[in-house]
């Protein structure tokens, strides 16, 4: 943990990136306090002297997302500990674009280290779904663990068959198989929780993620659900993000289900999850190749060889157009070339290169 002059900050997160933030008069220990839930008008805030409610002043509300507080924001407090002043740069943010306007982005938490990718081993498991969390977590800079739950209602094969699925997205990445009920498989979370590390739990609803947050503190800090029997699906139960604090010291977020998860723009997450897919458009036909159907194109190839899953590639061009924003072809077209680029940079194939086709 870094040391930092503020000692008990330190167990909610703080470190040296916020302290540095403080250049000016350094604020006592009780007026640096961090959010523990937004609601309308007011949020729940924690601090050296523990939890407690304050108001959100007026023109925070009025302005741009990203300047209003969000779960896992620190605020400095002015003397009276009762109005904040000012929201700290954060050190990572996660956002989405908003399901009701795709033109505005959401803010879904701040200050994390860990994002849990939760998704049950039943109907909800979806390799296309986990990779656009997984394009968030990377084009965000945190670390990524993808948690697959409900192992005691399908059979060991089927457990052990859908982990190998996800971990055959990227060989680096950290996939737990857990009975949320029970802390015996539970427990292996802890390592990205530990005291004064933050994490945050995003899936679809009903997958157990407040089940994790209650069975990780020993408690029932937070409701859960029933599922609908017709399609497995939840109820929405979690309705605001909440950051708890654990028995070990580590905090973790829960947030409600998200209905569907449309991507902020997230370029470089998406090269990270389609590395394979971009480097091997380095020896399509044509410069610009769309991978749809263009004579020459090794992104085919290597499907057809099942070297690619198709679903794979499909989801890839799907999400570019989201980026590109309603289907707009040029906008997509630049996407892939600026992608590509990048690649072959990093392979430092730059120069010497096979002449490829424009058109
Ligand atoms: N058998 C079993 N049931 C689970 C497991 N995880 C969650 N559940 C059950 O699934 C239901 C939904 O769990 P929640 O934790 O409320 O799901 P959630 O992801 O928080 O859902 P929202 O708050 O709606 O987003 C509850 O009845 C849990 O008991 C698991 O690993 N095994
Ligand atoms: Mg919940
Ligand atoms: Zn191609």
């Amino acid at each position: 943990m870094t040391s930092t002059a503020y000692p008990h900050l330190a167990d909610l997160g703080w470190n040296s990136f916020f302290e540095d933030q403080l250049t000016e008069d350094r604020p006592a220990e009780s007026s640096i306090v961090r959010v523990c839930s937004v609601h309308s008008m007011v949020m729940f805030i924690m601090g050296s002297e523990g939890k407690r409610q304050i108001a959100i002043p007026g023109n925070w509300l009025s302005g741009e997302p990203e300047d209003r507080p969000t779960v896992g924001d620190w605020l400095i407090l002015d003397e009276t500990g009762e109005w904040p002043v000012r929201i700290l740069s954060r050190q990572t943010l996660v956002t989405r674009r908003a399901p009701s306007d795709i033109t505005s982005v959401q803010l879904v938490a701040a200050n994390l280290d860990t994002l849990f990718i939760v998704s049950s081993l039943n109907e909800d498991f979806n390799l296309s779904r986990l990779e656009r969390y997984l394009a968030i977590a990377y084009e965000y800079d945190v670390t990524p663990v993808v948690v697959l739950t409900k192992r005691d209602l399908v059979t060991a094969e089927h457990a052990d068959d859908c982990a190998a699925q996800v971990r055959a997205l990227n060989s680096n990445l950290n996939v737990v198989v857990v009975n949320a009920l029970t802390i015996d498989t539970v427990s292996a979370l802890f390592p990205w929780v530990e005291r004064g590390r933050t994490a945050t739990l995003v899936g679809s609803s009903g997958v157990g993620k407040s089940t994790l947050v209650n069975t990780l503190s020993g408690e029932e800090l937070t409701l859960t659900g029933a599922i609908r029997d017709s399609d497995s699906k939840g109820r929405h139960t979690t309705s605001s993000r909440t950051l708890y604090t654990l028995p070990n010291g580590g905090l973790i977020m829960d947030v409600p289900g998200f209905r569907e998860l449309r991507l902020p723009p997230c370029e470089h997450g998406l090269s990270k999850v389609f590395g394979d897919i971009i480097e091997l458009g380095l020896r399509c036909g044509f410069a610009d190749c769309k991978h749809d159907g263009e004579p020459d194109c090794a992104v085919e190839e290597a499907v057809e060889q099942g070297i690619i899953p198709q679903r794979r590639v499909e989801n890839y061009r799907k999400l570019v157009r989201e980026q590109a924003a309603q289907d707009d072809e040029k906008q997509q077209a630049k996407i892939y070339a600026r992608q590509r680029r990048a690649a072959d940079r990093m392979a430092g194939r730059s120069t010497g290169k096979k002449q490829r086709r424009r058109r």
